[in-house]
């Protein structure tokens, strides 16, 4: 089964909300396809070495905790802790990929950034998506195969010291194997997101962040 035959119809939604937080939830890909996506993005995919895979955090110069590769329309690069990693252009696979999420939410993304996590070491601290060329009135459809991890969103309330701190609880998921996560407007703004270490995960996972940039950041 191939993703273009996936019939957006039948997609079961999880509507997940908390204060400024409104996520949806599904296994868009049943696990034969999610196998088959899996084992392409494997052999097709070369992640950034060198200096596009280096993040500078309080004024050093680390390697990201985990391999990276962005692909898009031209014009477009993302920027992350000192970085700035140009798009590559779409492959096959991942057109594919990116026009079946365009059906199923109505939305035209043009970026997607893959994180490959090389077992539960790896990982992504907290942060948000909010770039100010990304077009703040779009979803991000975070597409996540292999290794099932766990997700943590903190309202930025509860990250503040002092006596502004407010008591807002985490919110945690379980992202599958197949699963695809909306993260809808206005959650970026108001939560941070991470994927923390986790010592019993061995296998890999790579996550697909699409998202959909302003017009005047692509090239004409
Ligand atoms: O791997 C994940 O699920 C998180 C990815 C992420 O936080 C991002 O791409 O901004």
């Amino acid at each position: 089964m191939d993703v273009a035959k996936i019939d957006c119809e039948r997609v079961k939604w999880r509507k997940i909300t908390a204060e400024g937080l409104n996520l949806d939830y599904t296994i868009l890909l049943p696990k034969v396809c999610a196998d088959q996506v899996l084992r392409q993005l494997e052999e097709t995919l070369e992640y950034f070495t060198g200096d596009l895979a280096k993040v500078k955090v309080f004024g050093r110069w680390h390697p990201i905790p985990r391999q990276q590769v962005a692909h898009g329309e031209p014009g477009i690069s993302y920027k992350f802790s000192g970085t700035t990693v140009p798009a590559l252009p779409w492959t096959e696979l991942l057109s594919e990929i990116r026009d079946k999420l365009n059906e199923l939410t109505g939305h035209r993304f043009d970026f997607v950034l893959i994180n490959r996590y090389r077992n539960g070491n790896d990982h992504m601290g907290e942060h948000r998506d909010d770039e100010s060329e990304l077009d703040s009135s779009a979803p991000i459809a975070s597409l996540s195969l292999g290794q099932r991890r766990t997700f943590v969103l903190k309202h930025k309330d509860a990250r503040k010291p002092g006596p502004d701190k407010r008591n807002v609880p985490p919110v945690k998921l379980e992202l599958e194997h197949g699963s695809l996560l909306m993260m809808n407007p206005p959650t970026n703004k108001i939560w941070y997101h991470s994927l923390p270490k986790k010592k019993s995960a061995i296998g890999v996972r790579i996550n697909m962040t699409f998202r959909k940039y302003n017009a005047n950041v692509l090239k004409k």
